[in-house]
């Protein structure tokens, strides 16, 4: 193994995976992207050199920002996805049945070309799915005009650097406020708390006065180093936070599909913070 990846995402702590092929490198009008092979990952795709996903661990991310609030919402038929380019979330939501309508707002149209030929083991076929509506623009424009309202807003983005900054505002959150239904669900993508712990305090406090319930959930993305990444959460149905492990083990039996990461059991676990985590969202 000759070349390895760094990444540099934090002042004091790199990543460094090894690469065994490297397999594509450019700029699209909006980042720097990059796809290698990691002997113990798979596929690795990286934007302006943070790892956003790989074919190894992806399900652990995706499972768990799509199944845990379509779940406890037990009726979605309308979800947006705001970022996701590579297709992997929306591979997860389109495994819902129940889900009608997936409405995917990506703002550089470079990663979901790569992504639909470079990793078609991450998005498998949802881009082709009829009920994908795929829509090239900037997420924090789209929110924020008058349109239709989900039932579940998830937001894949990338850390506050890049394209991705908008989607860290208030002007955001109040934009998917109002394309919410009203009791719906918005799941954002906080970071690591150990390492971010401002991603995550700064959403919380951002979401606070728009939502009468705001918290966050964890899952443990390998690739993601630093321990437990937080998936913030804001509803105006406090009880969508709470709901039993038998009702979510009926939804997911009904559902129909088999998962690695998410069980009804990890999903009630998920909400369960360690002190240091909970004081951020305090
Ligand atoms: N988006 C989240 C990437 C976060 C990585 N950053 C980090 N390690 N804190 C992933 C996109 C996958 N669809």
């Amino acid at each position: 193994m000759s070349e390895w990846f760094v990444e540099k995402l934090y002042p004091s702590w790199r990543q460094t995976l090894a690469i065994a092929t490297p397999l594509h490198q450019s700029a699209t009008a909006h980042q720097r992207i990059a796809l290698f092979e990691n002997p113990q990952f798979g596929r690795v795709l990286t934007l302006n050199d943070v790892v956003q996903t790989t074919e190894r661990d992806e399900f652990v991310y995706h499972e768990m920002m799509a199944h845990v609030p379509i779940l406890a919402h037990g009726g979605a038929r309308r979800v947006l996805i705001i970022g996701g380019g590579d297709g992997g979330l929306l591979e997860e939501v389109l495994k819902h049945r129940t889900v009608a309508q997936a409405t995917m707002v990506e703002i550089d149209p470079g990663v979901v070309e790569f992504s639909r030929r470079h990793l078609p083991m991450i998005c498998g076929q949802a881009f082709d799915d009829p009920r994908t509506d795929l829509v090239i623009a900037d997420g924090l424009d789209f929110v924020t005009r008058p349109g239709e309202t989900y039932h579940v807003i998830l937001v894949d983005s990338t850390d506050p650097i890049g394209p991705g900054v908008g989607l860290y505002t208030e002007r955001f959150y109040a934009g998917c406020k109002q394309r919410l239904e009203p009791s719906g669900v918005l799941v954002t993508q906080n970071g690591v708390p150990f390492l971010q712990g401002g991603e995550l305090s700064g959403t919380v406090a951002a979401l606070r006065p728009l939502f009468e319930d705001v918290s966050c959930y964890l899952a443990a993305v390998p690739t993601y180093v630093g321990g437990f990444m937080a998936l913030g959460w804001a509803s105006d149905d406090p009880a969508l936070r709470h709901i039993a492990t038998e009702t979510l083990r009926t939804r997911h039996a009904t559902a129909r599909f088999s998962t690695r990461y998410y069980s009804p059991e990890v999903h009630r676990g998920a909400f369960a913070l360690p002190p240091f985590i909970a004081d951020l969202v305090a």
